[in-house]
C-alpha cells in the first residue's frame, strides 16, 4: 500500500543501539540492516524539515530485566555505556529528539510511550501520522506501534526498517500490529 509522508508525519526509530547489533550482548540477527533504509528515510524527513525521534533502551546498571536480577535478558544498554550508543552508521540529525525508556530500576518498559513523554512530544508538534522503524520488532518495535494506535496515531511500520530476534516472533508480532491497525508498508511505497 502506497503511504505519503504528510506534514503532520515523524519518523519513529526503536532502539538502533549497539547492544542489539550482531556481536553485542542481545543481538538481532542483521540488525545493521535497519541502518540503510533508515538512513534514507532520515534524509527524506529532515529534507522536509519534520521530525526525527529515537527512542533508546537506557537502564540502570542493575535494571529488573537483567538476569542477575530474574529478568529474561543479558545485561544490555546500560545508560551512558558504549552499547547504549546508536548504531555509528545511522545519520542522526543535530534536532532529533531523543526519548530515553526504561530507565527506573524496578519498572521494564518496552514501548517508547510508556513513562516518557513520547505522546506530549508528537502532540506539541502536530504530528498524527507516524512512520516507524527500529529493533527488535517483536519487542519495542511491536509495544510502541500498539501504544500509538491506542493513542490515535495513523502508524505505517517501514518492512525493510525492521528486525526481529526470532523470525516466528516477528511475524507474529506484525500480525499483532496489522490486526490494531498498522499498516506495512516498504520503502518504494512511500511517496
Ligand atoms: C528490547 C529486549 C530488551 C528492544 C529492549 O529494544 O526490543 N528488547 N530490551
Ligand atoms: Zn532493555
Amino acid at each position: 500500500m502506497r503511504a505519503a509522508i504528510t506534514d503532520r508525519s515523524a519518523l519513529l526509530i526503536v532502539d538502533v543501539q549497539r547492544d542489539f547489533m550482531p556481536g553485542g550482548p542481545l543481538p538481532v540477527p542483521d540488525g545493521d540492516s535497519v541502518v540503510k533504509p533508515l538512513n534514507d528515510l532520515i534524509g527524506r524527513f529532515e529534507s522536509r524539515g519534520l521530525p526525527v525521534i529515537l527512542t533508546r533502551d537506557w537502564h540502570p546498571r542493575d535494571h529488573i530485566s537483567f538476569k542477575e536480577r530474574g529478568g529474561p535478558w543479558p545485561p544490555h544498554c546500560v545508560a551512558g555505556t558504549e552499547g547504549a550508543e546508536f548504531h555509528k552508521d545511522l545519520r542522526i540529525p543535530r534536532d532529533s529528539i531523543i526519548i530515553s525508556k526504561a530507565t527506573e530500576r524496578d519498572k521494564e518498559a518496552y514501548s517508547g510511550f510508556e513513562g516518557t513523554d513520547l505522546d506530549d512530544v508528537l502532540r506539541k508538534r502536530g504530528v498524527r501520522r507516524l512512520f516507524v522503524g527500529g529493533v527488535a520488532t517483536e519487542y519495542c518495535v511491536r509495544a510502541t506501534v500498539m501504544d500509538a494506535l491506542s493513542s490515535g496515531y495513523e502508524v505505517l511500520v517501514v518492512e525493510e526498517a525492521i528486525k526481529g530476534i526470532s523470525p516466528e516472533d516477528e511475524e507474529r508480532a506484525k500480525e499483532e500490529m496489522v490486526r490494531k491497525g498498522a499498516i506495512i508498508v516498504k520503502l518504494d511505497e512511500i511517496l
